[in-house]
């Protein structure tokens, strides 16, 4: 397995103040391996460099938009493990989960799909291993190739520091819930493993035009996680796999504001409500959520529908950087007030054992650490 070398020198495992010992279950990279991929393309998505800067184009559209053209700077911040890390000591982040930023696989078929997925999730698994216990990871299933997934995920077995799966909404292509994706869930759910479902594509993305990246990562993408959760429920998929664990991004998207309707729309149509074995607000409640909701208020609604046992520390890290962050400067100077936000929102609940839950022990619980 390549060795990543993380400088363990500058990266002691911290003792952070008990106010500060976060577990960070939402935080991507580009491994390096995917900026490989994505540097070698010329369709979206890609990495490619203007002006002596690399910029990121993965959004669908993204490169056709006058407003997005261009991508977002991506410098190390992105793809540098010991970046990572120094983020992670500024912010009193003790252990991150890592995830491969979107788009994953999704783009990618056949037997390249499953090669390069082994080679990602061991890229993984080599970082987790030389961290001293700060990184565990999300693995990424090469979702084109249906047989390979299966066969990665009974690999994944043998990966320690893997704690579940980031998977999109379309899944294969047609949804988490369509019957093509059934097989999957229930060897993930069967694995006890997480699933941590994250969009990518945006919903509604029609209106979109003339506002930058805003409105796409401000709408579109929780109206799509919510869409996708939405489904799972409405069509009874969750009824064939009643165990399965969902880590919801973004503090569940839309659903907060929306289930007490689901509830209702369903409960007034006989034929969909007949077909599940509870109420969508029910489905809800098993759910898992990381705490992005860049709103006390709204984080106070999930914790009111769905409890404080559920809800966990994430940052988006390295997405939304400090305005200021240029490319590939030091990021371990850096505040990122994205992640200050996230804090004060949780701190905003004044409850001092509701806070060390959501920063730490809710996590410790689920992923047994
Ligand atoms: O808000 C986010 O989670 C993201 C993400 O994951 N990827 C991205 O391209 N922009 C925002």
């Amino acid at each position: 397995m390549k060795k990543i070398l993380i400088n363990n020198t500058k990266n002691p495992r911290r003792l952070f103040s008990s106010k500060r010992a976060s577990i960070d279950v939402h935080t991507h990279m580009y491994l390096p391996k995917y900026m490989e991929v994505l540097k070698s393309r010329v369709d979206v998505p890609y990495v490619r460099t203007i002006n002596d800067e690399n910029r990121l184009v993965i959004l669908p559209g993204e490169d056709k938009e006058t407003t997005t053209a261009i991508g977002r700077p991506i410098g190390k911040e992105y793809y540098d493990v010991n970046s990572k890390l120094a983020y992670m000591d500024k912010h009193g982040i003790d252990i991150s989960c890592i995830s491969l930023a979107n788009p994953w696989l999704d783009f990618i078929e056949g037997d390249a799909a499953e090669n390069i997925a082994q080679e990602l999730n061991d890229e993984l698994q080599g970082m987790c291993e030389e961290s001293n216990g700060r990184l565990l990871g999300f693995a990424t299933l090469p979702v084109k190739n249906h047989d390979a997934c299966l066969r990665e995920l009974e690999r994944l077995k043998t990966l320690k520091h893997i704690k579940g799966v980031i998977l999109g909404t379309p899944g294969a292509g047609h949804g988490l819930d369509h019957i093509g994706m059934r097989d999957i869930l229930a060897k993930i759910e069967d694995m006890n493993y997480m699933i941590f479902l994250h969009p990518h594509y945006g919903v509604g993305v029609e209106h979109y035009h003339d506002t930058g990246h805003a409105l796409f990562l401000a709408l579109g993408f929780p109206f799509e996680t919510t869409v996708c959760v939405s489904r799972m429920i409405v069509t009874g998929a969750l009824d064939h796999v009643p165990n399965l664990k969902l880590l919801v991004a973004h503090a569940g998207a839309a659903m907060p504001s929306l289930i007490g309707r689901l509830d209702s729309c369903v409960a007034h149509d006989y034929a969909i409500a007949s077909n599940l074995q509870h109420s969508p607000s029910d489905y809800l409640k098993r759910m898992y959520f990381d705490a992005i909701a860049y709103s006390g208020t709204n984080l106070k609604g999930l914790i009111d529908h769905v409890g404080s046992d559920r809800i966990m520390f994430g940052t988006d890290n390295p997405f939304f950087p400090p305005p200021d962050l240029a490319g590939d400067e030091d990021v371990s100077s850096a505040i990122w007030p994205s992640t200050e936000k996230v804090y004060h929102t949780i701190n905003d609940i004044d409850d001092n054992v509701l806070v060390q839950k959501i920063l730490r022990e809710n996590a410790k619980q689920i992923f047994d650490l």
